[in-house]
């Protein structure tokens, strides 16, 4: 079939962030954006023609039709095939999994992940490399290129696939395979853990509240927790994935997932709690009573990962995102293992991840996961706990408290001022950089500043170098702020301030987290003057 050349004009800002390219929804329904930047996307990665591509995305408002757009442009550019998602459904890690599982020249996952959706909320679209994983800066940098030179697309005249039957189907000269976009995920978590043992526990009475947040995870947590697993009927709550994620924000933070937070912390709570994002590559973990911070949750898995099959044989090595707290490289030191700090955004552990350098990784952000696929995975962090779970007959609390017993106490917390403006906040944030050389020696809130500087990272795998990851201001004794510019939001400019001071007292490592970081929030905004240059004194967002 001929293709149909459309003559088109470069777009300004079609530059992807931390995780893909994201706007508002809006933007991305508007005249050949679309269709723009998917074709800067092929044209970025070499082409298409003769390639298979894995697509499917969260379900957001836009994701059906955009995923008819972009078929028409694969078949436009010559791709052989590409394998979707029944309904245009697939989660990040599930997407990861079937790029690697089919062998396939990548995928594109349509989703802005944590960010609403809707027609006045967020849309986003990226690029996963064949490996799985989301692109690296070196591609990524080669797509937003073509989106500023590009003159043309290709695409084809054709009616819309049929995306709600599974099989396979022909648009143009493209075979379009429509797949249940659980069943192979299914199959790789259970080649993972041990499901007899978690199977047990549920039988025993074991009881869990996993919130899917109106978001993608729902049919796979449903599936996998109630009925493989034994978890009871109704266990997994708000489980069918809406346009608009049900008019909420599926972060799973105490915030955005306080009903959750509520009936875990209340005198009835479930023994497990477990929520994921809108693409369901994140996880927020409770227990009764507690709430994990995403960083000892990352520590505690690297702990006790042996207690899956997966991971018996032990661990070659753990990664972390920089922000992210020290506590899972205290595991790593006690495990004799190798530990890496890289910047934020998932595409900078798959080097690691394919070189055998590391198994397991993780982000204060609430995403953790392993070797299995080259994205993070909700499902698998909240599975490897229920197996631990399983395994070691603890529960959450006692887990992490003889965790801070043993290896002491990472005291984290992550402060974001969300919706500022952006020259205020990029001005707040260059201040803080040119202070860099005059911090050390100088004492706030009575913190002595034992360093500062911003964080570059050189990879060990490529030697690819990364500048300009972040600002840190470590404090005499360990303690440390950090502060960046997020890279996935729509509107004005976040900042996020990461705080971490590290207690090995015994008799203080229970303590309210915002009460133990007092000192270090204090001297964090005398240094980073957040309230005078952006006249925010408190930050919306607390995890
Ligand atoms: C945020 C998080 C980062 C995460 C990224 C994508 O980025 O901080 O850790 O990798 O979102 O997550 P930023 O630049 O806004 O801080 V997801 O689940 O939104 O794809
Ligand atoms: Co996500």
């Amino acid at each position: 079939m001929t293709p149909t050349i459309i003559e088109t004009q470069a777009i300004d800002g079609q530059k992807p962030g931390t995780s893909g390219l994201r706007k508002k929804t809006a933007v991305f329904m508007g005249p050949n954006y679309l269709e723009n930047y998917v074709q800067s996307i092929f044209d970025g990665i070499g082409g298409v023609a003769g390639k298979t591509l894995v697509v499917g995305g969260d379900g957001r408002y836009f994701n059906d039709s955009a995923i008819q757009i972009i078929a028409r442009l694969a078949a436009g550019n010559g791709a052989a095939s590409i394998i979707v998602g029944q309904n245009g459904l697939l989660s990040t890690p599930a997407a990861s999994h079937l790029i690697r599982l089919n062998g396939t020249d990548g995928g594109l996952i349509l989703s802005a992940s944590h960010n609403p959706g809707g027609p006045d909320a967020d849309f986003g679209l990226k690029y996963n490399t064949p490996n799985g994983g989301p692109a690296p800066e070196n591609v990524t940098d080669k797509i937003y290129a073509a989106t500023t030179t590009i003159s043309q697309y290709k695409t084809i005249d054709a009616t819309d696939i049929d995306l709600g039957t599974l099989g396979e189907t022909k648009l143009g000269d493209m075979t379009v395979r429509i797949v249940d976009p659980v069943a192979n995920y299914a199959d790789l978590m259970a080649s993972l853990f041990d499901f007899d043992a978690i199977k047990a526990l549920f039988a025993s009475g074991f009881t869990m509240r996993f919130d899917a947040m109106h978001a993608i995870t729902g049919p796979y947590a449903t599936a996998i927790l109630e009925d493989t697993l034994g978890a009871a009927k109704g266990s997994v709550v708000n489980a069918v994935p809406s346009p608009d994620f049900g008019g909420g924000h599926p972060d799973p933070n105490p915030i955005w997932a306080k009903t959750l937070v509520d009936e875990m912390m209340g005198s009835d709570a479930p023994d497990f709690g477990a929520a994921s994002d809108g693409d369901g590559d994140r996880n927020m973990i409770m227990g009764r009573g507690i709430y994990v911070t995403p960083s000892d949750s990352l520590a505690l898995l690297a702990a006790h990962a042996t207690a899956a099959p997966a991971y018996a044989g032990g661990l070659a090595g753990v990664a972390r995102s920089m922000p992210t707290s020290a506590a899972v490289d205290r595991v790593a030191e006690r495990l004799g293992i190798e530990a890496f700090e890289t910047p934020t955004g998932w595409k900078f552990f798959g080097n690691l991840l394919d070189a055998g350098r590391v198994t397991i990784c993780g982000e204060e952000s609430a995403g953790t996961g392993s070797t299995h696929v080259r994205e993070k995975d909700g499902l698998w962090a909240v599975l490897l706990w229920l197996n631990i779970l399983a395994k070691t007959k603890s529960s959450v609390k006692d887990l992490m408290q003889n965790h801070w017993s043993d290896y002491g106490r990472n005291y984290y917390s992550r402060h974001d001022f969300e919706d500022i403006d952006s020259a205020k906040a990029h001005a707040c944030f260059d201040a803080l950089r040119a202070a860099i050389p005059t911090l050390p020696g100088q004492t706030h809130a009575g913190l002595t500043v034992e360093s500062a500087s911003e964080f570059a990272y050189d990879d060990p795998v490529d030697g690819s170098h990364s500048a300009a990851q972040g600002l840190i201001v470590a404090f005499n004794g360990g303690a440390r702020a950090v502060l960046r510019l997020s890279g996935t939001g729509t509107v004005g400019a976040t900042l996020r301030l990461y705080l971490e001071a590290l207690e090995t007292d015994p008799n203080k490592l229970t303590g309210d987290p915002q009460q133990a970081l007092s000192e270090v929030i204090k001297a964090a905004h005398a240094i980073m003057q957040i309230e005078a240059h952006t006249g925010r004194d408190a930050p919306n967002v607390i995890t």
